[in-house]
């Protein structure tokens, strides 16, 4: 499998960097996501109480993820702004079987993608956990996260299983022929 993720990245990640943030509620799968894709090394930081970073670097590309909303939001918010700036793609982590806190998961996803430095990016999203009974279908994401009403932005919905790997590919190659298509028409 991570032969496969690090080809795909070989073929259509072309330099320069490639800068993607993986944010997403606690338990949603991102951990699980990044462990999966075995690129590299995971460096794991804590720059501050209760916020957690975790860094993966493969060639000229960057993944950083990080658990968002829960207690101390606002507080943290500042913090993690920074990792928005100069990013190509963003991947949202939604556990699909949360049907509770798709509404979190949504105001998070809608505040993450209106900030300044994110109005220009790529988004994708792992509609994760779809092996579990009773897990919301993509679709149902899309509609709980507000998809629908997005207007002028590049995005795509994935359905995938972090444990098995399944889906993950499929996502990240529509992440990066996306990316690549809009550098060439730039
Ligand atoms: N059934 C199932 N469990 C998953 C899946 N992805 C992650 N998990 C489990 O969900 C829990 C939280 O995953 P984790 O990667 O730590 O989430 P994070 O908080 O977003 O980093 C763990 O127990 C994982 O094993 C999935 O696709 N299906
Ligand atoms: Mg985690």
């Amino acid at each position: 499998m991570g032969q496969a993720f690090r080809k795909l990245f070989d073929t259509f990640f072309g330099n320069p960097e490639i800068r993607v943030v993986m944010p997403g509620l606690d338990n949603a799968g991102k951990t699980t996501i990044l462990y999966k894709l075995q690129l590299g090394k995971v460096l794991s930081t804590i720059p501050t109480v209760g916020f957690n970073v975790e860094k993966v670097q493969y060639k000229n590309v960057d993944f950083t993820v990080w658990d968002v909303g829960g207690q101390g939001r606002h507080k943290l918010r500042p913090l993690w702004k920074h990792y928005f700036n100069n990013t190509d793609g963003l991947i949202y982590v939604v556990d699909s079987l949360d049907r509770e806190r798709i509404d979190q998961a949504k105001q998070e996803f809608q505040e993450i993608i209106n900030e300044p430095s994110m109005l220009d990016n790529v988004i994708l999203v792992f509609a994760n956990k779809q092996d579990l009974r009773g897990a919301m279908t993509p679709k149902e994401v899309c509609e709980g996260l507000g998809l629908f009403d997005l207007r002028n932005r590049k995005w795509h919905i994935q359905g995938t299983c972090a444990l098995k790997g399944d889906g993950l590919f499929e996502g990240l190659d529509w992440l990066a022929s996306t990316l690549k298509e809009r550098k060439a028409s730039r």
